[in-house]
């Protein structure tokens, strides 16, 4: 566990907890007027990680009083089956979110699952529609955790204007919308941004040029301490179970970054657990208070 109190964490955490108590009392006034917002989670098949961060948004909805539905389906489950379980949900006005854990079993195509989802539920903001709406300046839903890291830099005072922000990986959920959101014009945003990718060529002296790192690429403690300028801030979106014997569950969580180097380095650090993740489990339960704004008819949930 990192330690909290030092002054150079970023506390994922406890930031996300603040969030969730200040939602709660926005929630508790809407459930008054109307109902309590409700978020639909699917969840094919047994991964075990994929289990671990369910339970986790199924806790983040309770703290923050919004209802939720989980639904679990066997590994084996038809695509067809799937699909026709997002109508449903679609169909009923009593399901304001609808979110389907990723990855999918590989029989089940993603993307058409994804594109199934009503864009008006979309809380994950990875419908076409939506992540075309935040390219178009006009978001809809900002993917949860591209959401989460802006508002720690926010709330950590890390202003983004003018800054080089490099962010490794290049993904729907994260590098993509993340740098879209980053570069957009306004406060918390107008960033020069790189993407940087497994193919990307001079990689580290490119992430060492960055202000802001954000490292996105999946692969357990790649960000090496020479590949990142002394002052940055370092933000570390990986969640990798590596094997540890010496631990009770047989594994431990490390980032993308190594931690122990970056943190000689980095001005701010986020740390892996308790730094991203929390928040993308924040951002998801106002994503649904939102959408559910917008059911009752707000104009644009704000
Ligand atoms: N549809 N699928 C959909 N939406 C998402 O936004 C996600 N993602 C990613 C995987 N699949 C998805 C998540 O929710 C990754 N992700 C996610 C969310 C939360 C956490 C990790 C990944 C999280 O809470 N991490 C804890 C540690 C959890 C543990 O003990 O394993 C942390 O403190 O980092």
């Amino acid at each position: 566990m990192a330690d909290v109190t030092d002054p150079k964490i970023i506390d994922g955490k406890a930031t996300s907890l603040q969030i969730l108590a200040e939602l709660a009392e926005e929630v508790l006034s809407f459930s008054r007027s109307f109902r309590h917002p409700h978020l639909a989670v699917i969840l094919v098949g047994e991964d075990p990680a994929s289990q671990v961060y369910v339970r986790g948004k199924m806790r983040s909805a309770e703290k923050s009083g919004i209802e939720t539905t989980q639904i679990t389906l066997p590994a084996e489950t038809s695509e067809k089956t799937v699909l026709e379980k997002i109508e449903s949900l679609n169909g009923d006005g009593g399901v304001d979110g609808i979110l389907v854990q990723l990855p999918l079993p590989g029989h089940i195509d993603q993307q058409r699952v994804i594109e199934c989802i009503s864009p008006s539920k979309d809380v994950d903001g990875f419908h076409p529609y939506n992540l075309g709406r935040l390219a178009a300046d006009k978001p809809l839903f900002v993917p949860c955790t591209p959401s989460g890291i802006r508002e720690l830099l926010t709330r950590y005072k890390v202003s983004t204007e003018g800054k080089h922000v490099v962010v490794i990986g290049r993904s729907i959920i994260v590098g993509k919308p993340m740098a879209l959101l980053l570069a957009r014009k306004g406060e918390s945003g107008n960033a020069t941004v790189t993407i940087c990718h497994s193919r990307t060529s001079g990689l580290d002296r490119i992430s060492a040029g960055a202000d802001i790192l954000i490292a996105a690429i999946g692969r357990a403690e790649f960000v090496k301490g020479e590949m990142i300028k002394d002052g940055a801030v370092v933000i570390d979106v990986g969640v990798n179970r590596v094997e540890d014997p010496e631990s009770k569950k047989g594994y431990r969580l490390v980032g993308d970054v190594d931690f122990k180097e970056a943190r000689e380095r980095a001005s701010l650090i986020t740390p892996v657990p308790g730094g991203v993740g929390p928040m993308t489990r924040a951002m998801l339960m106002k994503n649904t208070l939102l959408a559910a704004k917008r059911a009752r008819g707000d104009v644009d949930g704000s």
